[in-house]
């Protein structure tokens, strides 16, 4: 394929202006074969970019490791240039649309200008989610990264026939990418090429458009993940009436073979991985994977809200992740055909972080340095990513793939919450659930820049990635609940991190989590017991069976901290009084409602 071929001329005229402005030495047009992946993957090799595992251990993969001016997304660099500062709201950096496009585009100066001298552009028509499914979207992304090209490829369909259809008319979301690194003759180039100092992850959520410069990491550079499936989709969800979220998908069998599917929002590295493919410790359930960070979802006719997971890859949080934590998730990344980005490589050409099973006796860390076992610097980039194909996942549900969606029967939200919050807390409605899902919390990870630990709201878990005024996306979820024919799905706060005041954890997590899926499971089939508390509707009893735990422990976690709660309507009040008038009436009133019951 060239632009010569191409018969649309919109879609001719935007490649042809990026290709002028750019002026990269070569155009290539991606066509999600494997024989383009491992020829492109071959002179990363070649280049001394990509590191070539062992055949045996990871069959197909590759390491790769970054600027350590690169390691994350950059929240405090990433732009919602939308019409006016009111329209991107609070929690967004706003930029002007006609500003961001002189600064990156301008025909004098821009950062664009020239930016891939002495490089390839490559051009890559993809989907999010299954092509041909009515949930589905397309996008092209322009980039001068060969690592973006490869995981691109796995984590969307790239295909010829999606450049048909967008050739053909059909709308796409057009995402370009540089990592802002020309290259003149004689210039040697670097191994993680960067413009560190100069960082751009900019959207245009009027023409649908995504500009990305001088990052070549993660989400700021894998344009269809953050940038599309959930900045631009989150406007297009508000335009159209359909949700675009942060959250997994998983299906969820009964002993009896009864299934039902929940989505789940959680802060990034707070366990949505972990979650999605988990081995439950109860007897008889099953947990498959539909996807493990994004859900697309719309009505269908029977009023139920259909998900997809429109990626096709994990971009995993390497650290942590073992045969005890996610076994699912080691034995998708042991089948190979993965790229491992900022991990440790062992001595026999394996792959090493921090958490694994077994830690070697050496290996080379991250920053290329020589690592012993036992050393205080930590082997693997706390941010370390997996890139894997969902598809080799054991667990990876029949349906994953199907145009039609999975309908959800529950909401989970969560974060981390060292006190206060109890285990599981049922909405008591539709609106109490946006509240719920509005007054989200964490404590802070290393997914994005900045101080581990400290607590942030994080409403819905798409703080970082909501590409509108966040008061208006908590009334386009009040609206969605006011569809009129709608069977919605009921709405659960969790939190699997609740620790006891000397300190230890309270609940051991992971496969133990089904207990409380169970509970979930039995609610939407009005078949457990719960008790009504000022908060919501905690368990009556908790499926706790063969556990060893204290029975404080267990009161602990299902029970309604009063003064704790009391404490937190303060801060609750701060967080909302920044979304000014744009904030929905009823979520005050909820608010009004919690206090009150909590004062009785
Ligand atoms: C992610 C994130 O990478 O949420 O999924 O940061
Ligand atoms: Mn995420």
């Amino acid at each position: 394929m060239d632009i010569t071929k191409l018969k649309n001329k919109k879609l001719v005229e935007w490649l042809q202006g990026w290709i002028d402005l750019c002026t990269p030495d070569e155009v290539v047009f991606c066509d999600g074969s494997k024989k383009q992946y491992n020829k492109i993957a071959n002179m990363l090799v070649k280049a001394g970019v990509f590191i070539k595992l062992d055949d045996e251990k990871k069959p197909n993969s590759y390491a790769v490791r970054s600027d350590v001016g690169d390691v994350a997304r950059v929240e405090e660099r990433t732009f919602i240039c939308s019409k006016t500062k009111e329209e991107a709201g609070p929690t967004n950096n706003w930029c002007d649309p006609v500003e961001m496009r002189a600064i990156l585009c301008g025909k004098q100066n821009g950062l664009y200008k020239g930016c891939m001298k002495g490089r390839t552009m490559y051009v890559i028509p993809f989907s999010m989610g299954p092509v041909d499914s009515p949930i589905s979207k397309y996008g092209i992304e322009l980039t001068d990264s060969g690592y973006v090209v490869c995981n691109m490829n796995i984590m969307t369909r790239v295909s010829p026939k999606i450049l048909e259809r967008i050739d053909d008319g059909t709308e796409f979301v057009k995402c370009v990418h540089s990592v802002g690194a020309p290259l003149n003759p004689g210039d040697a180039d670097s191994t993680w090429p960067c413009d560190a100092k100069h960082k751009y992850i900019t959207h245009f959520p009027d023409t649908r458009e995504i500009l990305s410069y001088g990052s070549g990491y993660g989400g700021n550079a894998l344009l269809g993940k953050k940038c599309f499936a959930l900045r631009i989709a989150s406007v297009q969800a508000r335009d159209e009436g359909w949700l675009a979220e942060h959250m997994l998908i998983l299906k969820l069998t009964n002993p009896k073979g009864s299934v039902k599917y929940v989505a789940a929002a959680f802060p990034s590295a707070c366990g949505k991985t972990n979650l999605a493919m988990m081995e439950p410790t109860l007897k008889g359930w099953k947990v498959e994977t539909i996807g493990d960070d994004i859900a697309w979802m719309k009505f269908g006719e029977d009023g139920r809200l259909y998900a997809i997971n429109p990626e096709a890859g994990f971009f995993g949080v390497a650290p942590g992740t073992s045969m005890q934590s996610n076994p699912n998730a080691m034995r998708t990344v042991n089948k190979g055909n993965c790229i491992f980005t900022n991990c440790a490589i062992t001595e026999d050409g394996d792959i090493f972080w921090e958490g694994m099973d077994e830690t070697p006796d050496f290996c080379v860390d991250w920053l290329r340095r020589p690592w012993k076992k036992g050393s205080k610097a930590k082997a693997a980039n706390p941010n370390a990513r997996f890139t894997a194909p969902a598809s080799q996942c054991p667990v990876i549900a029949k349906e994953w793939e199907d145009p039609a969606g999975v309908p959800i029967s529950a909401f989970l939200f969560g974060g981390r919450r060292a006190a206060v919050v109890p285990l599981v807390n049922e909405a008591t409605s539709w609106e109490h659930g946006v509240f719920l899902g509005a007054t989200m919390a964490s404590e802070k990870t290393a997914a994005a820049a900045g101080v581990v630990g400290e607590l942030r709201f994080d409403p819905f878990a798409m703080l970082p990635f909501c590409g509108y005024h966040m008061g208006d996306y908590f009334a386009h979820w009040l609206k969605i609940g006011k569809k009129s024919g709608a069977k919605l799905p009921k709405i659960y706060y969790v939190n699997w991190f609740r620790k006891a005041a000397d300190g230890h954890w309270l609940w051991p997590g992971f496969g133990e989590n089904s207990r409380v899926l169970k509970w979930v499971f039995e609610r939407c089939d009005d078949k457990a017991d719960a008790v009504s508390t000022p908060i919501g509707n905690l368990p009556k009893d908790l499926d706790f069976g063969g556990l060893d735990m204290p029975e404080a422990d267990k009161k602990e976690l299902l029970s309604c901290d009063v003064e704790g709660w009391k404490g937190v309507i303060p801060e609750i009040k701060n967080h909302f009084a920044k979304f000014g008038d744009r904030l929905p009436k009823e979520l005050n009133k909820q608010l009004e409602g919690l206090e009150k019951r909590l004062s009785k």
